[in-house]
């Protein structure tokens, strides 16, 4: 049969520091890019649903204690056992909008005094985003958004940490968006960049995370 190759998905990540809407943009970016035609899944991490996530659910809502290596490497083992689903929603077409990745691994890690470098390779060899959105929104403005404080990490020293590490692992291709603005406006920004990406996706393979 001739012309008939399926256009692999995109992998779409969203990133960013507590609050700036990742969660709110990925369901956002889902449903137009569903509506428009392109086949859309919208996954995040950690996935508290799986029986590692659930511990990872336990950690951050204080439930139990963990040293800083272990509780790392089941955030990263939690991206790991997805990498099969999502080679296979993205071979059958399938765009994924995945809010946060394996950068905010590193951050949130990192931010508390671990080496880089280790942080880094137990995400190595992940499929690598074909884009990385940086949502970006100054840590006293976040708190000021619902829900901030209930969850260990939800501190404004620690925050600035962790987006100081972001700026770290920022690369040329990063697009940062400003997260201030209204919820729809900051979604027509994220859904051009989504629509650039899936067109200039399709034509190049899938890469594996290298860093
Ligand atoms: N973590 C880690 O340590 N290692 C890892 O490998 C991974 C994660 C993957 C839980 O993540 C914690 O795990 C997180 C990082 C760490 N800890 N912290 N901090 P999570 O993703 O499950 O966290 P969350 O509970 O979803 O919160 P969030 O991601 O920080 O929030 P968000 O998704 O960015 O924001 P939102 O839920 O879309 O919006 C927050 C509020 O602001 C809400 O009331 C919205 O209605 C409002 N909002 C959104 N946009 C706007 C605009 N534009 N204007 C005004 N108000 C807005
Ligand atoms: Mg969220």
């Amino acid at each position: 049969m001739m012309g008939s190759t399926i256009r692999r998905g995109t992998l779409i990540v969203l990133e960013g520091c507590d609050r700036s809407g990742k969660s709110t943009q990925a369901r956002m970016l889902v449903d137009s890019l569903t509506q428009e035609g392109h086949p859309s899944k919208l996954m995040r991490f950690p996935d508290r649903t799986t029986t590692l996530g659930k511990t990872i659910n336990d950690y951050l809502t204080s439930a139990v204690e963990m040293s800083d290596q272990a509780i790392h490497l089941l955030f990263s083992a939690n991206r790991w056992e997805a990498m099969k689903q999502m080679e296979a929603d993205l071979n059958a077409g399938t765009t994924l909008v995945v809010d946060r990745y394996a950068f905010s691994g590193v951050a949130f890690t990192a931010a508390k005094g671990l080496d880089l470098q280790w942080c880094k390779n137990p995400d190595t060899g992940l499929y690598a985003p074909d884009v990385t959105i940086y949502m970006d929104l100054p840590v006293d403005e976040a708190m000021r958004r619902g829900g901030f404080g209930e969850e260990r990490y939800e501190k404004e020293d620690f925050q600035n940490k962790v987006g100081q590490v972001f700026m770290q692992l920022r690369t040329p291709e990063w697009k940062i968006v400003d997260a201030s603005p209204s919820i729809d406006s900051v979604h027509t920004t994220l859904l051009d960049i989504a629509k650039t990406t899936i067109d200039r996706a399709a034509k190049s393979p899938l890469q594996r995370l290298q860093w």
